[in-house]
């Protein structure tokens, strides 16, 4: 015999996923968090865990109280239990719906900070969950410090269920050690806090990061759903991943080489859209929303008009047969300038001399005087900023004043390329 759970975090109830209709039903979380509820009653689970950040912060009481409690009554009708923990969202919102009387199904784990074992048990089967709950926003020590004062009894199996950081030690948000996490009697690991699932050790114990549910930016791309995880007596573990979130990013890129005018171009990114769409179509099922970033790569001799041939590429609608719709939010244009010897021109006196020796470099990996003035000025910008009163508030976030030199790479060389095209077509012209 197994227990049937349903995994889940990070549903920040209130949020809306940006780049798509404002409008849309789909859009806010509340919408994925009534397809969870569904899917423990369809399933006929035995529990649903909850691993924080369920509410969102900014929005909670308005927009999320009354669909959370909703979802909690349904459960209860269908005899299904609750077990979770706060996350830094929610650290005390959670603990007020869970006091209420009313939600007798509904259990915090571990709150105010302190871990806390629960029992569980059906038919044949039971197990212990251990969880500890934020005790305020920002906490920037390892909550497993304090784990072995809860007194697991190794006769059932366990399962830890904790709103952490397991990606950065010096996170404000719960920083833990997958070595500590790994090296505890339990068997499995539910966390939260991080949107993108992922599973971080596969046995003894399995330690994994269902995620958000719901993708909420381009920055959440690939699938988002719950877990359905199986338990039986022994403590083996059975997991699989129903896709839920309504909304799908993606990003394409387009080689826009030989693209010579409005209409190839223009065939050749949608084609690709087409493609790329239809070749997931599978894993699509929930998806009301593709949502595409697209960006553009190759050589060409017309570099600033394909940036006005795809302006309107944001404002396509596109449809799969399955019905799901696809759409642009952003165009990004890396595209080279079309230049037969990069290496000759460098050698040349010029501007364009300078800006082909700066890209080689850039290319190459090799710094030039011009090079490191231009990092510099690009890097005192970028810290003025993130310095800025504006962004005061997220000085705590994660390497927030970390000069990124991804970008500042690919900034130069994206503006490199665009001024050496530029000039090319001045001289064209005159
Ligand atoms: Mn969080």
């Amino acid at each position: 015999m197994t227990l049937k759970l349903i995994t889940t975090s990070d549903l920040h109830l209130g949020r809306k996923s940006s780049g798509i209709p404002e409008n849309a039903e789909q859009s806010s979380s509340k919408h994925t968090w009534s397809n969870v509820v569904k899917l423990c009653i369809d399933e006929n689970v035995d529990a649903l865990i909850l691993a924080g950040d369920i509410v969102d912060r900014d929005n909670r009481y308005f927009e999320a109280i009354g669909p959370l409690q909703s979802g909690f009554e349904e459960l209860k009708k269908a005899g299904i239990v609750v077990y979770m923990v706060a996350g830094n969202h929610d650290f005390d919102v959670l603990a007020q719906i869970a006091g209420n009387e009313k939600y007798d199904n509904v259990n915090l784990l571990g709150a105010g900070g302190i871990w806390e074992l629960k029992k569980f048990s059906k038919g044949n089967n039971q197990i212990q969950l251990a969880g500890w709950s934020f005790p305020k926003s920002y906490i920037k020590e390892d909550p497993l410090f304090s784990f072995n004062n809860i007194n697991i009894d190794p006769n059932y199996p366990a399962i830890g269920i904790l709103h952490c950081d397991v990606y950065d030690q010096n996170s404000p948000y719960a920083p833990v050690n997958l070595n500590n996490l790994a090296n505890k009697n339990v068997n499995a690991w539910i966390l939260g806090h991080i949107h993108k699932p992922d599973i971080l050790k596969d046995n003894n114990p399995f330690i994994f990061y269902p995620g958000s549910p719901h993708a909420f930016s381009a920055k959440e791309p690939g699938v988002h759903g719950a877990v359905l995880m199986e338990i039986d007596n022994n403590g083996r573990i059975n997991t699989k991943t129903i896709q839920l979130s309504p909304v799908r990013y993606e990003s394409i890129v387009v080689d826009v080489t030989n693209a010579d005018d409005e209409i190839t171009l223009r065939d050749k990114t949608t084609m690709a859209l087409y493609d790329n769409a239809n070749a997931m179509v599978d894993k699509l099922e929930n998806v009301e929303f593709l949502v595409y970033d697209v960006h553009l790569e190759g050589v060409h001799s017309k570099i600033k008009e394909l940036d006005k041939w795809t302006a309107s590429l944001t404002d396509y609608d596109g449809k799969l047969d399955i019905g799901t719709k696809f759409l642009v939010r952003k165009v990004e244009n890396f595209v080279k300038p079309a230049i037969e010897n990069l290496e000759e021109l460098a050698k040349q006196p010029s501007p364009e001399g300078l800006l082909a020796e700066t890209i080689l470099a850039l290319q190459n990996g090799n710094d030039t005087e011009f090079l490191n003035e231009i990092k510099k000025e690009w890097e005192d910008n970028f810290k003025k900023v993130s310095g800025s009163g504006t962004y005061q508030p997220l000085q705590n976030v994660k390497n927030f004043n970390k000069i990124p030199d991804k970008d500042a790479k690919e900034y130069i060389i994206k503006e490199c390329n665009r001024l050496l095209a530029e000039l090319r077509m001045q001289q064209q012209e005159s």
